[in-house]
């Protein structure tokens, strides 16, 4: 439990110790624990009496005062090290009156500096609000947020890339080239995988980009060329009788999670169940048919039971739909499979088509962090450090340059004001964070649409292996961040 105390003394880089709070906020993401390392070594070099509290489980720790003490030892046994288990995390966020105060007086009570806020784009939104707060009520505690998301979506001119897009995308492209050689060696079904990332498209566009798999599904440009599920569906069956052609009743797809909200029929249908659900109507099957409207009825009731049940569950705290439990690779199988009939019955196809179902998500989330992931993470707690030790507030640690070598790294805050616009979220519209999708005109996506009709029929399958550790690949950067960067 918390200790009442003095007020934060606002210390600045000067010698003076410092107290700091870090939080472990959201999904799960490697690196998280190097960031807080970078925040004690930066206070302990400020002056050996600093001190560092991590919040437990997420934002809840921080209005309700659950803390630990972060000495040496602690922080020893978790440098470099995957997973958010050092102080536990949660999805749960600051919102009410209530908490808003809870998290002043515990932050007060701590005397703290500062509070850093690891976490993705809507923990970050909550650290803006919290730190205004904090402002407006005489709290002269500072927040500064980390950008951490597997999604890779928390991105901006500032913010080159957030942590652990490269070790969750390394990890799955591990095991996506597995199930290639797999694949090619039995030659006998349609892998579908399905990866984690619950609107952008970044981690299934750099696993591609890594793995070369037959057909690749981006989110962001279903959108933008309104293809609905079938037409969708008729792309991919193209790209299944023209390897049959060839003898070939195997493959190897890889699609988004988010793809589903992306699919106009479905946006308009999930924006509707929303609202619902925000305005109270119980989530069941019958309750929502009754409230649909005329056509997002129609598309509902068609659903197999599964999807219907799955587009149902809880929203999240944040009010996202939680598209990590739809199963979409099963709903696509299932249309497809009903198209080749189809057109088997007209003696056009001839082969067999044995889907097998992958998804990978949390196993990325929390492995070891990747050579790259390490160092940036330190340097964002090293950096959240120094704008704490500098008096900054409401600020997001940025740097950039992260292509080069380390040493050449430029490292600095950015407002987080500067990066919101207005969103729906329950039912409501706030102001959020903006998430930054995959850009259709980026030489990422380019490279795909350029490479992806070759990968489609013949088998250039690669399998890139473990995420290396020492040696000339360990501080490679992604695919992604080189194609954005590099010449
Ligand atoms: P964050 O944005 O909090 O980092 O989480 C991202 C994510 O891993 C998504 O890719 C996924 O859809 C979601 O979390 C899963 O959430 P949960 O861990 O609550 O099941």
């Amino acid at each position: 439990m918390i200790e009442e105390g003095s007020e934060g003394r606002g210390t600045v880089d000067g010698g003076q110790p410092l107290r700091v709070g870090v939080v472990l906020s959201g999904g799960q993401a490697s690196g998280g624990h190097n960031v807080i390392a970078g925040v004690y070594d930066y206070i302990k070099s400020v002056h050996p009496d600093s001190e560092l509290l991590g919040f437990a489980n997420g934002p809840k720790g921080v209005f309700t005062g659950k803390y630990y003490v972060i000495d040496a030892a602690f922080i020893n046994a978790y440098r470099n090290t995957g997973g958010f288990d050092a102080l536990g995390s949660g999805r749960n966020k600051i919102e009410s009156p209530e908490e808003f105060a809870g998290a002043r007086r515990v932050c007060q009570s701590l005397a703290l500096d500062g509070l850093v806020v690891i976490g993705g784009d809507d923990s970050n939104t909550n650290a803006a609000v919290l730190a205004e707060y904090f402002a407006a009520n005489g709290c002269s505690t500072r927040v500064i947020g980390a950008p951490k998301t597997i999604d890779g979506d928390l991105k901006n001119d500032y913010i080159p890339v957030s942590f652990g897009f490269d070790t969750a995308c390394k990890t799955y492209s591990e095991l996506i080239g597995n199930v290639m050689l797999d694949c090619l060696s039995s030659q006998k079904y349609y892998h579908f995988v399905r990866l984690m990332g619950r609107s952008a498209s970044h981690i299934a566009l750099e696993c591609a980009l890594q793995t070369r798999p037959n057909a690749t599904l981006i989110s962001e440009e279903v959108e933008a060329e309104h293809l609905s599920l079938s037409q969708v569906t008729h792309s991919l069956v193209r790209m299944i009788l023209e390897r049959a052609k060839q003898g070939k009743h195997y493959g190897v797809i890889l699609l988004p999670e988010g793809i589903i909200e992306f699919i106009p029929e479905f946006q308009t249908l999930m924006h509707e169940l929303n609202d619902l659900m925000a305005a109270g109507v119980a989530n069941t099957e019958e309750a929502v048919m009754r409230e649909l409207s005329f056509n997002n009825r129609a598309v509902f009731s068609y659903l197999p039971a599964n999807i219907k049940e799955q587009l149902l569950l809880d929203r999240d705290p944040h009010g996202n739909v939680q598209v990590a439990k739809i199963e979409t690779e099963k709903l696509l199988a299932g249309t497809i499979a009903l198209e080749l009939e189809k057109i088997r019955k007209y003696g056009q196809y001839a082969g067999v088509f044995n889907p097998q179902f992958h998804s990978f998500g949390y196993e990325g989330r929390a492995g070891l962090p990747s050579g790259f992931d390490s160092n940036y993470c330190y340097s964002l707690g090293l950096t959240a450090g120094h704008l704490i030790g500098n008096g900054l507030t409401s600020l997001m640690v940025s740097i950039t340059g992260v292509c080069g070598p380390v040493e050449d790294w430029k490292c600095g805050g950015v407002p987080l004001t500067m990066m919101m616009n207005m969103e729906k979220r329950h039912g409501k519209f706030k102001p959020v964070i903006r998430k930054a999708l995959v850009q259709l005109e980026g030489k990422p996506f380019k490279i795909l649409k350029k490479r992806r009709d070759k990968w489609a029929v013949e088998d250039c399958y690669r399998a890139p292996g473990p995420i290396q550790f020492d040696g000339p690949c360990s501080q490679d950067v992604n695919l992604t961040l080189q194609y954005e960067f590099l010449p």
